[in-house]
C-alpha cells in the first residue's frame, strides 16, 4: 500500500511547471491515486492570491525590498500549508504543490542575495520538519525559460529581473539537487513531448519505490 505523499515541482519562469503539475497528476491517477490537489505558490488561498499580486505588482515609487518579499512568500506559504495542504495530507489526498521553499532559498538567497541561515531559521521556524516527500526541479537555461515567459505575457515585477539574478537563483537550485535525495531534476529546455515522457518515466520509477 502507498501512502499519500506531497510532491512539489520547481524552476524558473517558463520550466513548463504548469504542464509537469498536470502531467504528475495524470499518473497519479494512473496509478488509482485518483484523490489529487494542485496548489500553487504563492497563492491558493484567499490571502496568499492577494499576496501572489501584491509581489507580482510593481510601484512606481515604493520598491518592494527583499526581506519584505521574503516575508511575503513565507505569509503567502504558511496561510497555504496550514489551511489547505496539510489538511489534505491528513485526509489522505495528495498534493502537488507549483513551487515551495526551495523557491525561497533559490530566489530570494540565490538571487536577491539574503543569508542562507536567515531563510533556513524562518523554514524551520514555521514549517518545522514539514518537508516535500519528493521535489521535481524543471532544470532550464535562464535564456530559454525567460524566453518562454516572455512569449505568453508581459513579464511582471520578479520576472523582469536580470539574467544575471536568474543564473544566481539556477545556481542555488543545482547546489540544492547536490545536497538532497528527494529531488529529481529533469532538463527542461527539451521540448514538452520529451519532458513529459521523461517526468512520467522518473515518477513512475518513484512510485514504483515507495511500497510502505
Ligand atoms: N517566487 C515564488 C519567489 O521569488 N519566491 C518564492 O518563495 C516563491 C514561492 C511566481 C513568482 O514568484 C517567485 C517566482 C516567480 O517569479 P508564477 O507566475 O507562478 O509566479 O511564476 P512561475 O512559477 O515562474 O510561472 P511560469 O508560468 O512563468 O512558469 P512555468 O509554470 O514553469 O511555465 P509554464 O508551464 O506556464 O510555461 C511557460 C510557457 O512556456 C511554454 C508553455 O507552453 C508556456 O507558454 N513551455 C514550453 N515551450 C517549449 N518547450 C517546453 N518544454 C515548454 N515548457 C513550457
Amino acid at each position: 500500500m502507498q501512502k499519500n505523499k506531497f510532491i512539489v515541482i520547481e524552476g524558473l519562469e517558463g520550466a513548463g511547471k504548469t504542464n509537469a503539475c498536470i502531467c504528475i497528476k495524470n499518473i497519479l491517477n494512473e496509478y488509482n491515486f485518483k484523490d489529487v490537489i494542485l496548489v500553487r505558490q504563492p497563492g491558493s488561498t484567499p490571502i496568499a492570491e492577494e499576496i501572489r499580486e501584491l509581489i507580482q505588482k510593481k510601484f512606481d515609487k515604493d520598491n518592494l525590498i527583499k526581506e519584505t518579499e521574503l516575508l511575503l512568500m513565507y505569509a503567502a506559504r504558511i496561510q497555504l500549508v496550514k489551511t489547505i495542504i496539510k489538511p489534505a495530507l491528513k485526509n489522505g489526498k495528495w498534493v502537488i504543490s507549483d513551487r515551495h521553499d526551495l523557491s525561497s532559498l533559490a530566489y530570494q538567497g540565490g538571487g536577491l542575495g539574503i543569508k542562507k541561515t536567515i531563510i533556513t531559521k524562518l523554514q524551520s521556524f514555521f514549517l518545522e520538519d514539514f518537508i516535500p516527500d519528493l521535489t521535481v526541479y524543471l532544470d532550464v537555461s535562464p535564456k530559454i525559460g525567460l524566453k518562454r515567459a516572455l512569449k505568453r505575457n508581459p513579464l511582471d515585477l520578479i520576472e523582469s529581473r536580470s539574467l544575471q539574478f536568474f543564473k544566481k537563483v539556477r545556481k542555488i537550485y543545482l547546489q540544492q539537487i547536490k545536497l538532497n535525495k528527494n529531488i529529481i531534476k529533469i532538463n527542461a529546455n527539451l521540448n514538452m513531448q520529451t519532458v513529459s515522457e521523461n517526468i512520467t518515466k522518473q515518477i513512475s520509477n518513484w512510485l514504483n519505490k515507495q511500497v510502505i
